[in-house]
């Protein structure tokens, strides 16, 4: 399916998307004796780590809970420089793990899958790439990944913009220059969060537009010293028992208290205590009432808005930076190191869109209801069509035409975040009903389930499809699991950063321990909940 190649190719899996879970879900396969290929927009491996090549892009979570669990080889051989490493080095890791299990000739590079339809005559899907090829598979694998279809919001004169613009989902490869520059940025999310530090230094003058702030915390970064590197080996085991029992798949333990347990003296001390804590202990160590409780959660925000009033010296900018609109975890919180003394620099100015919307783009800049500013560069740190934003862009046909952007046009409907009824032979691992985890322990359990059930289905000569029951009451335990928590109503977590995207929260907060034993059920009892049809002979699958 490369530009030059006219023939069509024929497999029996077709992974698309050469990410985090594309990887795994390659190696899970590749002594399968199936035939797979991994199709990949991008020119090299990486999915998010590829594409979102900004200054400081980097993980939330810590880098040894982030990496592969598979292999301990892998474990004992890679040493992350960084406890929260940033996107050059998960390229670097990424590519080491690629090049370690010899997976790298299973994948096509610069083919972007724009069909994918269901042939019913055949049993197969037929795959079109941007350039018209094709290629035909009995089952076909989704990695396309939760975060990487990017939005670009609808702001007259976008495209007229004759200065240099980038997207941070879309940030190119080569280096780009920020010395002296008149600088925009759209956007006030986790990763305009994460560069605004990176290029503040640099830019002659940076502008932030702003249409709502968000809780930012210390993310608490460091060089991982000898003597860590050392504990870390030695805590592997503990570790993954850590991630794979906890909430949420990160590396802290789930909070225990309820926040009115303790006097306002005792949290404020608590809180202090999570505010020097890594990473997302500000959100799962917290008090475990934070993400249920308006009241609790108002009670850390109280202090988080403290803190930005102490870091922000001008004290209008800082209550322009304050959220007024959600809570602390309502919205994705981003994770910061030096996100709010940028703005102390006297080359940075933050703009309100509230109190000065923007109105449109000119060749030269943008103007918003106070005026015009000129740019010699653009960011648009506007996010992504989340969760289904890959899928529904990608052309995906079942049974009878059915069209999956139709299917879901009222929000996203699955059986167990991997499959769906009229759409056969077809899976996706870090889709709609994702638990909400630390991305890949949440991919783990997705990628051994779909593999048992694809290699099952391939050594039978099955075509494996979820009944609409099974889907329906899945669908209902994921909207019944998200009622009890707080969800701001601008949040990507229910599609609201999309106009005209429906309101539906769009992942699985049961917890990842639940899902991973609904997952394990499921497969111990011969796959209840799917129809597996005998569709002719097996492919050669050797395992399963
Ligand atoms: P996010 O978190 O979706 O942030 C996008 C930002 O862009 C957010 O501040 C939006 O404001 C802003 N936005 C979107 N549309 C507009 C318009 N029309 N005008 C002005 N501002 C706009 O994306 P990120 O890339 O930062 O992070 C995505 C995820 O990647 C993150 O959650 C992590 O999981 C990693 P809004 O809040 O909608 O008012």
């Amino acid at each position: 399916m490369a530009a030059t190649e006219t023939t069509t190719t024929d497999y029996d899996v077709i992974i698309i998307g050469a990410g985090v879970a594309g990887i795994y879900q390659l190696y899970k396969l590749k002594d399968s004796g199936l035939s797979v290929r991994v199709l990949e927009a991008g020119s090299n491996v990486g999915g998010t780590w590829y594409w979102n090549r900004y200054p400081l892009a980097r993980f939330d979570s810590e880098s040894y809970s982030y990496g592969y669990f598979f292999s301990r080889e892998v474990l004992d051989e890679w040493e992350w420089s960084e406890h929260f490493a940033g996107q050059p080095e998960t390229e670097r890791y990424l590519n080491f793990v690629v090049d370690k299990f010899g997976l790298r000739d299973d994948f096509q590079f610069n083919t972007r899958v724009t069909s994918a339809v269901f042939d019913e005559d055949r049993g197969r899907w037929v795959l079109t790439a941007g350039d018209g090829a094709t290629c035909t598979a009995r089952y076909v694998i989704s990695a396309t990944g939760l975060l990487s279809a990017p939005f670009f919001p609808d702001i007259p004169g976008r495209e007229s913009f004759k200065g240099e613009a980038h997207h941070t989902g879309l940030w190119p490869k080569e280096p780009v220059s920020f010395a002296g520059k008149k600088v925009a940025m759209i956007g006030t999310g986790a990763s305009a969060v994460q560069l605004l530090p990176g290029i503040v230094d640099d830019v002659g003058s940076i502008t932030v537009y702003q249409r709502t702030p968000n809780w930012c915390a210390p993310l608490n970064n460091g060089l991982i010293t000898p003597e860590e590197q050392e504990e870390i080996r030695a805590g592997y085991e503990e570790l993954e028992r850590l991630c794979r029992n906890t909430f949420a798949g990160f590396a802290h333990a789930d909070g225990t208290r309820g926040t009115f347990e303790d006097t306002k003296e005792q949290r404020w001390a608590f809180y202090e205590s999570l505010w020097t804590k890594r990473g997302f202990a500000k959100l799962f160590s917290n008090y475990n009432d934070i993400l249920v409780d308006p009241r609790a959660n108002a009670e850390f925000c109280e202090y988080l808005a403290h803190k930005i009033r102490e870091r922000v010296t001008d004290p209008a900018t800082a209550e322009k930076l304050i959220p007024t609109d959600h809570g602390y975890g309502m919205k994705r919180p981003p994770m910061e190191s030096g996100y709010y003394e940028a703005y102390n620099r006297p080359n940075c100015t933050l703009v309100d869109l509230h109190e000065t919307p923007i109105e449109r783009i000119t060749e030269t800049g943008i103007v918003t209801s106070a005026g015009e500013e000129q740019f010699d560069l653009i960011i648009w740190a506007t996010g992504f069509d989340a969760v289904t934003g890959a899928l529904t862009r990608m052309g995906v046909e079942g049974r009878g035409g059915e069209r999956l952007a139709d299917f879901w046009a009222d929000g996203p409907r699955t059986y167990l975040g991997v499959s769906i009824p009229r759409f056969p032979n077809f899976a996706f691992v870090g889709g709609p009903h994702f638990p909400f985890a630390n991305v890949p322990r949440g991919v783990d359990p997705q990628v051994d389930f779909v593999t048992d059930l694809v290699v099952h289905a391939a050594r039978n000569g099955y075509t494996f499809e979820p009944d609409d029951e099974a889907e329906e009451a899945w669908t209902q335990h994921v909207l019944e699991s998200s009622a009890p928590f707080l969800v701001a109503d601008t949040s990507w977590f229910r599609g609201a950063n999309i106009p005209g995207k429906a309101d539906r929260f769009m992942l699985y907060t049961g917890g990842l321990v639940v899902y991973t034993n609904r997952l394990n059920d499921v497969t111990a009892n011969g796959y209840e909940g799917f129809t597996l049809r005998d569709a002719g002979a097996p492919a050669t699958a050797t395992a399963g």
